[in-house]
């Protein structure tokens, strides 16, 4: 058991672990029922069961009940017996062979070979972190006065009750051990610990989603994952058996674009959106139903990454995301996301021309607003990788009070798939009791045993009705927190087939280009290059572009066209869609937050340089948030002109400017002139520059600037300040004014107006 953690300060307190006291007090007195781990028998206050004095650290406090802290601890076995020596196995005699009396070394063996449980078939790569959520205060709902009237799930009521939370972010196609920067949705599955019981909300970084029906997901996933003779290649998409699903599957089309865009390579997991995809129901106390969709707004803005730069990363820091989150919770950030809903009356779901349950569309904001209603905060990592973010296990059927389905066929089809996928996953039926999965709500039935079995449940009747146990658990009603599912009229004949309302495939798709600017149209094309040049049968190529981009655009099928070898079309697509209408919200762009919070700036310097440059840079980024590392050709003190000196915080073997958002080189000219005979400096800032980043110089920093290759740039001449394209320069003694043109540049993220046709990194 966990000794005290000075982390989790609550981990004695007993509240949260109440002991349920009947629903019906008519009855005999309550025992205790043992069913959370804790044995406490002395509630004070929970009135139902439900977990009522449930708070941001309910969910740590349970989990500090089984917490292990080995410090200054014996080795023990399993068994708890103390181990004089783990390095020599116990033998006959000092050259003969292993005795199988030796149990420490069998049980050390036994543990090791069944380590490892199967990685997810889907979303096997990712990474967790620990949080609340907490419902503003005084949402902007519109025409609803209040969160009441539309769901009556509790944990979104009180803007001072803080529900912890916790969220796991993936990439879909890679194996356990991929690179985290490769082209692919991002999932972004969130468990809500609430008083009613666990709401996972498992969703994607991108709104919408390949297919229309469940029945479709083995065959997409077989296409889109290594190929089954040789498992080539891993991670990605840019393969023949994806393109060859895809080109014959026009429903895809709209998310094509989707992940041909900046959305597919995000620069962090807390600079993207999440949505729920699908349309669900929020039910209220009167049991009236609304349609929602919901959506993650990340505080610091929606930011992605460039190609090439992904591919270096994934070879230089293959951790890049999931370090990154670690690396900012550690350093004390709390990264933040809005939740926002969308919402549809009933009587206004055919309004839309398209079906709100086909998860290849999205309610456009331009028709209906997404209306925040609170925030999530994530602000602990887990200790341990398995027991935590390996072994959580979500499930879109884990629903509480006031959030119901729709009949959605990819969601339904989720319903079953996912209980069934942890099945293979634990090989039992008792995933649910792991400590990361438990809910904070109490739980009562009669499912008692099965591998693994936890919980030591008393009483003798396990089945219901039953006189011996009076009958207990009991069920509840609505009132008293019982789930009842909304009352949804059917009315029809058994059918397999699909919707005529799902039959329009490409109006979205050209939604989602009209709105894109020139910078990420040439993002898509660039992607749509690169995919389909790794496609090796032309006809599969030849369908991409004529059946599913040219009923897109005309002009992007011919872009495409021209990068991969097809003829481009001489006229429109035979369904060309007509519409013409732009989302401004569809746009990255539009989703920049103008904050440098959490960015991480290279100062490239070497002995000799300017200190005052150094210091104030450094103490003017942290304030604003951002991170700065010092970079040299090796690490160590160096000294500055004014005898202060700085330690590099990584040398030029290691470093590598496409994991940093920004590079400055400050003043003093012996640092300069070493920079200049170094070959990794240049290239450090032809790299940013081709990739979008700001880059600066400062002094005779600008001289470094003036022998790399940066097009068309103007740079600072004796006395000025110049900020062309995010390329700042300076050569006056206005510090002041650089840093605040250096905020800005950073702040501004990535600088597309750039010509890089010529710039070799
Ligand atoms: Fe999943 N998906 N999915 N999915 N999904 C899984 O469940 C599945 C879909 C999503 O961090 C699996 O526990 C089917 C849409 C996320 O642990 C599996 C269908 C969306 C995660 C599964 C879909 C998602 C998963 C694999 C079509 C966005 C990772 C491991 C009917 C709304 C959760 C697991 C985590 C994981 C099945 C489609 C998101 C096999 C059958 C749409 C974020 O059950």
């Amino acid at each position: 058991m966990a000794d005290d953690d000075s982390s989790h300060e609550n981990a004695t307190d007993p509240d949260a672990f109440e002991t349920a006291t009947r629903p019906d007090d008519q009855r005999s007195d309550p025992e205790p029922i043992r069913t959370d781990g804790s044995g406490s028998d002395d509630s004070t206050g929970t009135s139902d069961g439900r977990g009522d004095d449930l708070d941001e650290e309910s969910k740590q406090d349970q989990l500090d009940e089984v917490r292990e802290d080995a410090d200054g601890e014996y080795l023990t076995t399993d068994h708890g017996v103390r181990v004089t020596d783990t390095d020599n196995s116990l033998k006959a005699s000092e050259r003969g062979p292993t005795i199988m009396d030796d149990f420490h070394f069998r049980e050390k063996m036994t543990q090791f070979d069944h380590e490892s449980i199967p990685e997810r078939v889907v979303h096997a790569r990712g990474t967790g972190a620990h949080g609340y959520f907490q419902p503003y205060d005084d949402p902007d709902l519109g025409e609803y006065d209040d969160i009441s009237e539309i769901t009556k799930a509790s944990f979104l009521q009180d803007p001072g009750q803080k529900t912890p939370v916790f969220t796991r972010f993936s990439t879909v196609v890679g194996s356990r051990g991929s690179a985290d920067t490769v082209r692919d949705v991002r999932g972004f599955a969130t468990k809500f610990y609430t008083e009613d019981g666990n709401w996972d909300l498992v969703g994607n970084n991108i709104p919408v989603f390949f297919i229309q029906d469940a029945m479709e997901f083995p065959d997409l996933v077989h296409a889109i994952k290594p190929e089954p003779d040789d498992a080539v290649p891993q991670a990605a998409s840019a393969h023949d058996t994806f393109w060859d699903f895809a080109s014959l599957k026009p429903e895809i089309t709209h998310m094509l674009m989707w992940l041909l865009s900046g959305r597919a390579l995000p620069r962090a997991y807390w600079m993207m959106q999440g949505f729920g995809v699908h349309t669900f129901r929020f039910v209220n106390d009167e049991g009236e139903s609304r349609f929602v969709k919901f959506h993650w707004t990340p505080k610091l803005g929606t930011n992605q990454l460039v190609w090439d730069e992904t591919q270096k990363i994934a070879g230089k820091n293959p951790d890049f995301n999931r370090e990154g989150l670690y690396d900012i919770i550690d350093e004390g950030y709390e990264p933040e996301w809005e939740l926002g809903v969308q919402i549809v009356e009933e009587d206004d779901a055919d309004q839309f021309d398209f079906d709100l349950l086909d998860p290849t569309k999205i309610i456009p904001e331009t028709e209906v607003p997404v209306r925040p209603i609170g925030k999530m905060v994530l602000n602990e990592r887990p200790d341990n990788f398995f027991a935590e973010v390996e072994q959580v296990a979500f499930h879109p059927g884990n629903v509480v009070p006031g959030i119901d389905f729709t009949n959605d066929p990819l969601l339904q089809g989720r319903l079953f798939s996912y209980q069934d996928t942890q099945l293979n996953r634990f090989n039992s039926a008792n995933w649910d009791e792991i400590p990361i999965n438990r809910p904070i709500a109490e739980r009562h039935n009669n499912q008692r045993a099965g591998f693994m079995r936890q919980e030591i449940n008393e009483g003798e009747a396990t089945y219901k009705p039953n006189s011996i146990d009076d009958d207990d658990p009991q069920e509840a009603t609505e009132e008293e927190g019982g789930y009842e599912h909304h009352a949804e009229r059917i009315d029809g004949k058994k059918i397999r087939n699909r919707s005529e309302s799902f039959q329009e495939h490409f109006d979205q798709a050209r939604l989602f280009w009209n709105s894109m600017t020139e910078p990420e149209k040439r993002h898509i094309v660039k992607a749509a290059h690169f995919e389909l040049n790794k496609v090796d049968r032309m006809e599969i190529r030849e369908r991409v572009v004529y059946d599913l981009f040219n009923n897109v655009d005309h002009e992007f099928a011919n872009r495409v066209a021209k990068g991969i070898g097809v003829e481009p079309p001489e006229s429109p697509g035979d369904e060309l869609s007509e519409h013409d209408e732009e989302d401004p919200s569809l746009s990255m762009e539009n989703r920049t937050a103008d904050s440098i919070e959490t960015r991480t700036v290279a100062i490239l310097l070497d002995d000799g340089f300017e200190d005052e440059h150094v210091k104030r840079l450094q103490s003017a980024l942290d304030d604003a948030g951002a991170r700065t590392k010092i970079i040299s050709k090796v690490v160590g003190e160096k000294a500055g002109t004014d005898g202060d000196s700085v330690d590099a915080d990584q040398n030029h073997v290691t470093a590598t400017s496409v994991v940093f958002d920004a590079i400055v080189v400050p003043g003093g000219s012996d640092s300069v002139d070493a920079l200049a005979q170094q070959g990794e400096p240049k290239q450090f800032i032809e790299e940013a520059f081709k990739h979008h980043k700001p880059i600066a110089a400062l002094g005779d920093g600008t001289d470094l600037f003036e022998s790399v290759d940066l097009p068309n740039i103007e740079l600072a001449a004796d006395g000025e300040l110049v900020s062309d394209a995010g390329v700042v320069t300076c050569r006056n003694d206005d510090l002041d004014e650089f840093i605040t043109a250096v905020v800005d540049a950073v702040a501004a993220h990535r600088h597309w107006d750039r010509d890089l046709e010529t710039v070799p990194a």
